[in-house]
């Protein structure tokens, strides 16, 4: 059996994982991501009790139980190179022997929920909207640094799509990647389902001009007009694609869904978005513990 080096796998000295100083048995199985670490203490406040908190970095973690069921919130911060940190490091702390440095022989999936915040791009979806991505394009490369990429990207779309925009090849290669249904089910109540773009930046990446003009200075409205069996791409935000990408290649399900706080079409954006992320809070937590 292969034993995973000190180097490869960092292992803290009390014991815990390297970035997230979380313990195997501080996981549960359902795992709500945030990106902002204040953001962990929001989604924990609903919790009737709290098991432990551990913090590092841009990592803070909280696991308590909520009507009953025991579920992890974790910040992220922001970014896909983050999230090859906290997947990976959550794959581990479920399917591998940090004291044998062994894969453990039983596989545990893991429910990866994000809850997120988010720009529209379609002028019809409001900012103060909930979106549920059910495709993700990874703008940012992450995934094509591992193997069987291709296994998990829908290269059709990805065709249409490089096509459709005559993609910049100094770009990295997009990359479509689908959230588990199982989860999408779950996560029924929330009735916009949307074609969702993680960036690797959120200014130029975004199509953003401020001092910088952009590589290709159309590709949002590009963006906006394509179109793929009938569906359109509806928002830009910066992590769904590596926490869809990665989960389908470890085998764990994952979901994203967000809070829309500006509309890149429309050109509006809320003045305080805050009490729209305590509402989704609220309804994601519902549907985790509905039948
Ligand atoms: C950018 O401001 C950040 O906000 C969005 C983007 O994905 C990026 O992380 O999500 P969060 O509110 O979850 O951080």
């Amino acid at each position: 059996m292969r034993v995973i080096e000190p180097s490869e796998l960092i292992i803290n000295k009390d014991g815990s994982v390297f970035h997230l100083h979380m313990h195997p048995e501080d996981l549960a199985k359902d795992v709500i991501l945030v990106g902002d670490p204040g953001r962990v203490e929001l989604v924990a406040s609903y919790f009737e009790k709290i098991e432990c908190t551990r913090s590092n970095r841009e990592f803070v973690s909280t696991t308590g139980y909520y009507k009953g069921k025991r579920i992890t919130v974790l910040s992220t911060g922001i970014g896909t190179d983050n999230i090859d940190i906290v997947v990976n490091e959550l794959d581990a702390l479920a399917n591998i022997s940090l004291t044998e440095r062994t894969v453990k022989k039983e596989h545990t999936s893991l429910n990866l929920i994000r809850i997120g915040t988010s720009g529209a791009l379609q002028g019809d979806i409001p900012v103060g909207s909930f979106v549920l991505s059910q495709m993700s394009i990874g703008f940012d490369g992450l995934l094509n640094f591992y193997a069987n990429r291709d296994k998990v990207s829908d290269l059709e779309m990805e065709k249409a799509f490089t096509d459709f925009t005559s993609w910049n090849p100094q770009c990295p290669s997009p990359y479509f990647v689908a959230a588990s249904p199982i989860l999408c089910e779950k996560m029924k109540a929330f009735t916009i389902s949307g074609i969702t773009i993680s960036a690797p930046g959120f200014y130029g990446p975004q199509g953003r001009v401020l001092r910088l003009p952009l590589a290709d200075g159309e590709l949002n409205e590009k963006i906006e007009s394509f179109s793929y069996k009938g569906r359109k791409i509806t928002n830009f935000e910066m992590e769904s694609s590596a926490i869809a990408g990665l989960s389908l290649l470890l085998g764990h399900q994952a979901v994203t869904i967000c809070a829309i706080i500006a509309n890149r079409v429309t050109k509006t954006a809320f003045d305080d978005y805050k009490p729209s992320i305590t509402k989704l809070v609220e309804n994601v937590l519902e549907s985790i513990v509905s039948k």
